[in-house]
């Protein structure tokens, strides 16, 4: 029985400068990350810890950011084993593992520089092929192969390397394509992979996996910070894989229409108490989408700020638009027939419904108006029709309108 630890993406010294002056505080969650990796490391007693890639943002990073990283993994005394990934090639002599603070890591701190074979102990051994380039089109995982046929038969082979599972549609050309058979193509009893940041498990039968960032980075991978927990029994068993949460701070995403400005102030004030307890440890995005009118905007507006203060690291994308005035809605009509037949056909339901004809009505193509209908015209077009209008208010008809013009085409409006 081999048991393991396996990361990857870890990024470190990413400048997230879309964040301003807060990109310190999330390089350094990052570093806490780590620690946390490895006191887990300890605390779950595995074998050893592997980096499959990216262990670093660039080639470029300062030397004191590669002596933390050393430090915090040599201090788990777990024995750990960091490849290049295509963040973090091995080239150049001025790449970060060829530079002199790489060159002699801590004890316990190796680095896969070669496609080769490393006893790990417990009759296992890791295979790996880093990366020396930023992109490729050739698989990288086909050099674990030979590597791998190399080694007796009845031991334990981990794979490790770095790249995009071959997925149609999912991944470029030139990003590294890792054949979806690699483990068992290569005899390996797992392949531990990294470059996408979101977990990714279950290809080729349970025995290649991703990850995905330990500390997540973008709002949209809900099942990155964790690290992997790898467990084999013996040669030829399946790996039985358990995510170990690791991540320091959460991302979160607050969606919001302003569709309804009442009851989405509602609910942009109950979902973030809901992150309240949690703020200090939150880097939160609120979206702001929909066509609004001022008031109903400064209303969200109002309802969010006290709270939204609470959250240290926080962004206001707001990507609404004005609502449709009286004069845009007697220009949408007139450039556009289709629309204004339908608008001409809200119109004659708010009459028929409330016995009113909206404000700025305008006749339709064929000349006549909601208002020129008579209520014996009404019944006549009513009939046969299941609906009842004495529940439809002027509200019900103005979200119409508003609906219909949320959804015309950006260049129509
Ligand atoms: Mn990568």
């Amino acid at each position: 029985m081999i048991r393991f630890l396996h990361s990857a993406d870890w990024q470190l010294g990413a400048r997230f400068t879309q964040f301003g002056g807060h990109g310190a505080r999330l390089r350094e969650a990052r570093l806490e990350t780590l620690r946390r990796m490895a006191s887990e490391a300890v605390r779950l007693e595995v074998d050893f810890v592997c980096i499959a890639g990216d262990l670093f943002e660039d080639n470029q990073v300062a030397d004191r950011l590669v002596a933390d990283a050393f430090a915090i993994l040599a201090s788990s005394r777990v024995p750990t084993y960091i490849l290049p990934g295509n963040h973090d090639p091995i080239s150049g002599p001025d790449c970060v593992w060829n530079r002199p603070v790489a060159r002699h890591p801590p004890v316990g701190v190796h680095i896969l520089r070669n496609v080769g074979v490393t006893e790990v102990g417990h009759d296992a051994v890791l295979v790996a092929s880093p990366l020396s380039q930023k992109h490729s089109t050739s698989d990288p995982s086909l050099a674990l192969v030979a590597a791998s046929a190399a080694v007796p038969a009845g031991r334990i082979r981990i794979g490790i390397t770095h790249g995009s599972p071959a997925i149609a549609s999912l991944h470029q050309e030139n990003d590294f394509p890792i054949a979806l058979d690699a483990a068992s193509r290569a005899g390996l009893e797992f392949l531990g992979i990294g470059h996408w940041h979101n977990w990714l498990e279950g290809l080729d039968g349970g025995r290649i996996l991703m990850p995905g960032t330990p500390e997540p980075d973008r709002f949209t991978n809900d099942a990155a910070g964790r690290v992997a927990l790898v467990e084999i029994a013996s040669a030829g068993a399946l790996p039985r894989i358990t995510p170990v949460p690791v991540a320091t701070l959460d991302w979160k995403l607050i969606e919001l229409d302003l569709f309804d400005t009442a009851a989405t102030a509602a609910s942009a004030a109950a979902r973030l108490d809901a992150l309240l307890p949690r703020a200090e440890a939150t880097v939160l995005r609120i979206r702001l989408t929909g066509a609004v009118d001022p008031s109903g905007h400064a209303a969200v507006k109002a309802a969010m700020g006290p709270r939204i203060g609470r959250f240290p690291i926080h962004q206001v994308v707001d990507e609404t638009r004005l609502a449709p005035g009286q004069a845009d809605w007697i220009h949408l009509r007139s450039g556009h027939p289709l629309l204004a037949e339908v608008l001409s056909d809200i119109d004659r339901l708010e009459v028929l419904a409330t016995g009113v004809a909206p404000p700025g009505e305008v006749p339709s193509g064929e000349g006549t108006t909601a208002s020129d209908l008579t209520p014996i015209g009404a019944r006549e077009l009513l009939a046969g029709v299941q609906m009842d209008l004495s529940s439809l208010r002027p509200e019900h008809l103005a979200a119409m309108r508003h609906l219909l013009f949320q959804h015309l085409p950006e260049d129509a409006r």
